[in-house]
C-alpha cells in the first residue's frame, strides 16, 4: 500500500567545492534521511557548453565567466531526486545563495562562507527542474522506482 502523494522531481548538483571538500556523503545523506528518493546519479566533469547552458539566465552578469570556469574546474555529482514538494524542500535544505547569510542547519549555512563557492545547486522551481533534468540526464539514466513499502511510510 502506498501513500497518495503528488510526486515531483528536482535537479541537484554537488559543485566542485563540495566534491573537493569531501562533502558528497554528508550532502546526499541529508536528502536521503529527509525521505526523498534518488532516481538519477552521476559523477562527471562538466563541459563548458553544458555549464553555459545551465547558467544561461546569468549570461549577462559580471560573475558569469568565473562561475562557468568554477563549474568546469573539477568534477561534480549530478542528481535527480523525487518526492512530494521536493523542489521547494530541497531549496530549504540547501539554504540561501550566500552561505554567510544561510541559516545554520542548511547545507550552505553549515559548510560554506563564499557566494561563489556555495557547494550545491538546486532547481529553483518545478519548471526549471524539468528543463535542468532534461539538460543533464538522458531519459534512460533515470530510474523510476519506489522504496519498499514500510509501516513507517505507508
Ligand atoms: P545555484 O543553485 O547555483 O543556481 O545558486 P542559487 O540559485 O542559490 O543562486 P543564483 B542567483 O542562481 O546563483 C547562481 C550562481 O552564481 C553565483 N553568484 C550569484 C555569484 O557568484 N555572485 C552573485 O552575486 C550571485 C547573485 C552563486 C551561484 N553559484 N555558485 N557557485
Ligand atoms: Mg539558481
Amino acid at each position: 500500500m502506498f501513500l497518495e502523494t503528488d510526486l515531483e522531481r528536482t535537479f541537484l548538483a554537488i559543485k566542485p567545492d563540495g566534491v573537493q571538500r569531501g562533502l558528497v556523503g554528508e550532502i546526499i545523506r541529508r536528502f536521503e534521511t529527509k525521505g526523498f528518493t534518488l532516481v538519477g546519479l552521476k559523477f562527471m566533469k562538466v563541459s563548458k557548453e553544458l555549464a553555459e547552458k545551465h547558467y544561461d539566465v546569468h549570461r549577462e552578469r559580471p560573475f558569469f565567466p568565473g562561475l562557468v570556469e568554477f563549474i568546469i574546474s573539477s568534477p561534480v555529482v549530478a542528481m535527480v531526486w523525487e518526492g512530494e514538494g521536493v523542489v521547494a524542500a530541497a531549496r530549504k535544505i540547501i539554504g540561501a545563495t550566500n552561505p554567510l547569510t544561510a541559516e545554520p542547519g542548511t547545507i550552505r549555512g553549515d559548510f560554506g562562507v563564499n557566494v561563489g563557492r556555495n557547494l550545491i545547486h538546486g532547481s529553483d522551481a518545478q519548471e526549471t527542474a524539468q528543463t535542468e533534468i532534461a539538460l543533464w540526464f538522458k531519459e534512460e539514466e533515470l530510474v523510476a522506482w519506489q522504496p519498499h513499502s514500510a509501516p513507517w511510510l505507508s
